[in-house]
């Protein structure tokens, strides 16, 4: 049986046994590819890096949308950057205060071919609630004249398409569409691989938002610990979540339990920080 490897410094790889390549293709943005692993079901690798599993995605989806839907008492209006195989849309879903929930993917092929072979939304695309937009979030965020509760930007790495989701100017035009008081995250690299991304991302956000918080949680697929980062805008203080309602959450992994952990800045990130 053959395997796929993505490789990451230091003669690192996270490997998965693989049945057979499903598709593969190069769109303008990027190239796409969805392998059957052996165990874990379809896998979908975005120029050349894992983005999700569809055994372990939940780790990923559940981890980047609760946190920050938890510390808003009211998020009302959310917009998604990337996300369009609709695994974090799906689990915004389940916060009923949501009335609205906007994704914008740059990529048409992305949610064409997920929603073909691994229909991970659940339905979330054909909720009311649910708008899916085909445009450059660049463009989208600096153009828009509404603003947003939360922000979710669930995006590939800094390189390719997603480079710009990772600068100053796009932080401002998020902070300039979040409410007051509204907050942001973003996934932003690993804890020990890709942690320059993590120190930019700190520091990038860090210029712009009120307050800046990352955080780690493992997610299969990714090397160890996985990074995301949070902004707030206003009064919002990402500490403090509403556990009681993380409580009644239909979900896998997370509970609002990990809460203060996943807020622990492994030790060699933490002394860069500073
Ligand atoms: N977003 C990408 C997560 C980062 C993956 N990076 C990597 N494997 N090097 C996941 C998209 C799922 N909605």
């Amino acid at each position: 049986m053959v395997a796929f490897t993505e490789w990451y410094d230091y003669g690192f790889g996270v490997t998965f046994r693989i049945k057979e390549k499903i598709f593969e293709e190069k769109t303008s943005y990027q190239k796409i590819e969805i392998y059957e692993t052996d165990g874990s079901g379809k896998m979908l690798v975005i120029d050349g890096a894992i983005q999700f599993l569809e055994k372990w995605e939940k780790m990923y989806h559940e981890i980047l949308v609760h946190p920050v839907l938890l510390a808003h008492n009211n998020p009302k209006n959310v917009l998604i950057i990337g996300g369009g195989d609709g695994g974090a849309l799906r689990e915004v879903l389940k916060h009923k205060e949501v009335e609205s929930a906007k994704v914008v993917e740059i990529d048409r092929k992305v949610v064409e071919v997920v929603r073909r072979y691994m229909p991970i939304d659940n339905g979330a695309f054909d909720d009311p609630r649910a708008e899916l937009i085909i445009d450059d979030g660049i463009k989208f965020v600096r153009e828009s004249k509404e603003s947003f509760d939360v922000i979710i930007i669930d995006s590939t790495d800094p390189e390719g398409p997603a480079k710009e989701l990772f600068n100053v100017p796009f932080y401002k035009d998020c902070y300039r569409i979040l409410k007051n008081d509204g907050i942001a995250v973003t996934q932003s690299g690993g804890a020990y691989f890709h942690t320059k991304e993590s120190l930019f991302v700190y520091k990038n956000m860090k210029s712009v938002f009120d307050r800046v918080y990352p955080f780690f949680f493992t997610v299969i697929g990714y090397a160890p610990s996985w990074g995301f980062t949070v902004g707030t805008k206003g009064s919002i203080d990402f500490l403090s979540i509403d556990k009681e309602k993380g409580k009644r959450l239909d979900t896998i992994y997370y509970d609002p339990e990990y809460h203060e952990r996943m807020l622990f800045i492994p030790r060699e990130l933490r002394k860069q920080m500073m």
